[in-house]
């Protein structure tokens, strides 16, 4: 059980975290609501079944942007994910809702909690949600390279 994956999910306060954690669910587990103050206020972890793997999905509390308070908190909350699950996968999610527009409050959080963290590339997922559907063929690579320029140095 120990040397099972987690995967724990990152990103501010109405990405989407929680809706994307039920999708890979395929349960409503997890709360998730159009609110006007964040939703998620404690971690919480379901185990699910992958093709022949079994991982842990840590639905947590969102970053708030240049918060220094919210940041720490969020610091324990994955020190205590990876605690449970030595080998994790961190997905962060950014909010793409803004016609695919990379929001700076993403890239601020974003850049808190990577160098508070130190991920490195082959454990860090991107994930742009909320797309807007017939988006142009390009905008994949396009947003590959903004996120490489914006995002800062990440460890090999
Ligand atoms: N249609 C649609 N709705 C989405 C999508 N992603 C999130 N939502 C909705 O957006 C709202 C916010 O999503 P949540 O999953 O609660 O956001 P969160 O990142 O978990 O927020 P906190 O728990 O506050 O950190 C909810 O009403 C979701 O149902 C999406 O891709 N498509
Ligand atoms: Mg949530």
């Amino acid at each position: 059980m120990g040397s099972q994956c987690g995967l724990i999910i990152l990103g501010n306060t109405g990405v989407g975290k929680s809706y994307l954690a039920n999708i890979l669910l395929d349960r409503d587990v997890f709360k998730h609501d159009c609110n006007p103050g964040s939703v998620t206020h404690a971690t919480e972890f379901e185990d699910i079944h992958i093709g022949e793997s079994n991982y842990s999905i840590f639905n947590i509390p969102g970053l708030i942007e240049a918060d220094q308070q919210r940041i720490d908190l969020n610091k324990c909350e994955i020190h205590k994910a990876f605690q449970l699950r030595p080998n994790s996968i961190i997905i962060f999610v950014f909010g793409g809702g803004s016609g695919g527009r990379i929001n700076d409050e993403d890239v601020i959080a974003f850049r808190s909690i990577n160098k508070a963290y130190d991920f490195t590339r082959k454990s860090l997922l991107l994930f742009v949600n909320d797309l807007p559907n017939g988006r142009k063929s390009e905008y994949d690579g396009e947003t590959k390279i903004r996120l490489e320029t914006l995002l800062g140095k990440i460890n090999n």
